[in-house]
């Protein structure tokens, strides 16, 4: 018999175009050699262009996937992104707080990329109470780093990536990944800390389009690592190396933004081969 993957449990929410959520989660662990149990917290409407609507997925339905999975196989992490209530919030720390030796990698994902939100202030507060605490890695951007370092408008806008990092590591995580996606820098820098500080900052050439599932691509690459057994600052580099060339490999299959390429390493002949003509944004 074929040796099992190691195993991957994912909350996430569907987006039907792949681009996101949970189907991009599948492709990463996939693409690294992991086997995925994707359990369903909500369903979206979108494609390419936006979302259109979202429900979410009651948290009995959602704590009755997870354990039933959790009583059959060992679990090497949980990967954690669109939890869509309190309730499902709450669960998945439950969870946490039952297994603490499986490593937790939390997106805390607040919005589409189009600024449609899926949380609420109750929501981040919740994040902050119940399952940072319970978090091994929490991978913001900058924006959601700061949303929850601080619930004041005007405070989260003056810190800086360094300062909201820092305010999170009181909330319990061991280690934070903030990405510098959003910041107005000519590279991107991501920064990992830990609680004493920073561990490692990567910078990285700064691509010319918007992706759809970048964050997503990062987070499930980072869970797929850790559960081959890395440590978390190799582990943080090599995601990151994993999500920049599915990034460089993205394609355009709709009228809207473009989506990383998970699988960029099983097509065409050379590596970043597609980084050029076809599929760019009008
Ligand atoms: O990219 C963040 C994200 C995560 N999960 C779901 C999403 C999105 C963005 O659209 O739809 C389900």
């Amino acid at each position: 018999m074929t040796q099992t993957p190691p195993i991957v449990l994912v909350f996430a929410g569907n987006d039907p175009s792949a681009g996101a959520g949970l189907a991009a989660d599948i492709l990463t662990l996939s693409a690294l050699g992991c086997h995925p149990l994707p359990v369903v917290t909500a369903v979206t409407v979108q494609d390419t262009a936006g979302m259109e609507d979202f429900q979410v997925v009651e948290a009995d339905w959602v704590s009755d996937q997870a354990r039933l999975l959790l009583e059959d196989m060992p679990v090497a992490a949980i990967k954690v992104g669109v939890l869509g209530s309190v309730e499902n919030l709450t669960v998945v720390a439950e969870i946490a707080a039952d297994y603490p030796d499986i490593p937790l990698i939390l997106d805390p994902v607040f919005a589409t990329g189009g600024g449609d939100e899926f949380a609420s202030e109750e929501l981040i507060a919740a994040m902050r109470e119940l399952l940072l605490p319970h978090t091994t890695v929490l991978t913001p951007n900058s924006l959601e780093a700061r949303r929850l370092a601080s619930d004041d408008a005007d405070e989260q806008e003056g810190l800086t990536p360094d300062e909201a990092a820092l305010r999170i590591r009181q909330f319990g995580p061991e280690f934070v990944l903030v990405t510098g996606t959003h910041e107005n820098t000519p590279t991107v820098n991501n920064v990992l800390y830990n609680r004493s500080g920073r561990v490692r900052a990567d910078s990285w050439e700064r691509l010319p389009h918007s992706y759809h599932g970048s964050g997503c691509t990062l987070a499930s690459a980072l869970a797929a690592f850790l559960a081959n057994g890395m440590e978390m600052s190799q582990a943080a580099r090599e995601a990151q190396e994993f999500t920049y060339h599915a990034l460089k490999n993205a394609y355009r299959p709709g009228m809207g933004q473009m989506i990383p390429d998970r699988m960029f390493w099983a097509r065409g002949s050379g590596e970043d081969s597609k980084d050029e003509g076809e599929g760019e944004p009008a």
